[in-house]
């Protein structure tokens, strides 16, 4: 009977242990879980980062070209990413059969530092009121979805749209940078997503939008 009553206490005391070691980990898993989401928070502007400079120089996993529907090169980034990764890129290209605006389509980087090359087409400014924020989004969107698929940590945009086609500069910049915290917030394989100024102006409009302090050096 006396030893009946010590198994009941040793199972009870059995459960007990069980039952919190089963809380703690529910406690850790969420614990861990909130810990995680604020790590992505706190470490946010690591993984933005914004630079003055020329995007052909950048070595990132890649490099993203502000294209044209042909995919088959034109003027501003397009034509300097051409140049710089040579001919064999343009060959890449034709066989792609274009992209539409919106859309992304990758290839290699040839003899760019960056291995990769996304080339997504932005909208051109009508005014507003024919989807540009829409398709601009999309842009940035499928850029990261491309990336993500192809195992890229590390991604360099220029200012999509602000030059031939025309989209207003800040306006341009507030889409970058919010589809990139949306992706960053929900990816943690991206580990860094650089926006690369051509000039000053478009520099100090990313800081001012990502209410930073500048964060790179002119290269
Ligand atoms: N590095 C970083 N940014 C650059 C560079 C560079 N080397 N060169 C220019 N920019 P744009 P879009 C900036 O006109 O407006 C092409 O002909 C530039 O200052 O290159 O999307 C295509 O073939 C601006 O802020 O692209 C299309 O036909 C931003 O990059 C059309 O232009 C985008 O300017 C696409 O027009």
């Amino acid at each position: 009977m006396a030893g009946a009553g010590v198994n009941l206490f040793f199972q009870t005391l059995l459960d007990i242990v069980k039952a919190f070691v089963g809380v703690y980990n529910v406690f850790d898993k969420q614990y861990a879980s909130v810990r995680y989401v604020g790590w992505v928070e706190n470490t946010m502007t690591e993984r933005i980062k914004v630079i003055q400079g020329d995007i052909t120089r950048q070595a990132v996993d890649a490099i993203v070209n502000a294209a044209n529907p042909s995919l088959l090169g034109g003027g501003g980034v397009d034509g300097a990413i051409h140049a710089a990764a040579g001919p064999e890129l343009l060959a890449e290209c034709r066989v792609l059969n274009g992209c539409a605006t919106g859309e992304a389509k990758i290839t290699r980087g040839y003899r760019l530092n960056a291995p990769r090359v996304i080339h997504t087409v932005g909208p051109i400014w009508y005014g507003g009121g024919h989807d540009e924020d829409a398709l601009l989004a999309r842009c940035y969107q499928n850029c990261f979805l491309l990336a993500v698929r192809h195992g890229i940590t590390t991604i360099a945009f220029p200012a999509i749209s602000t030059g031939a086609y025309h989209f207003p500069m800040e306006r341009a910049v507030q889409i970058a940078v919010t589809e990139t915290r949306r992706f960053l917030e929900s990816q943690p394989a991206l580990r860094k997503v650089v926006f690369v100024c051509f000039n000053g102006a478009t520099f100090n409009c990313y800081c001012k939008i990502l209410a930073g302090r500048p964060q790179g050096k002119a290269s």
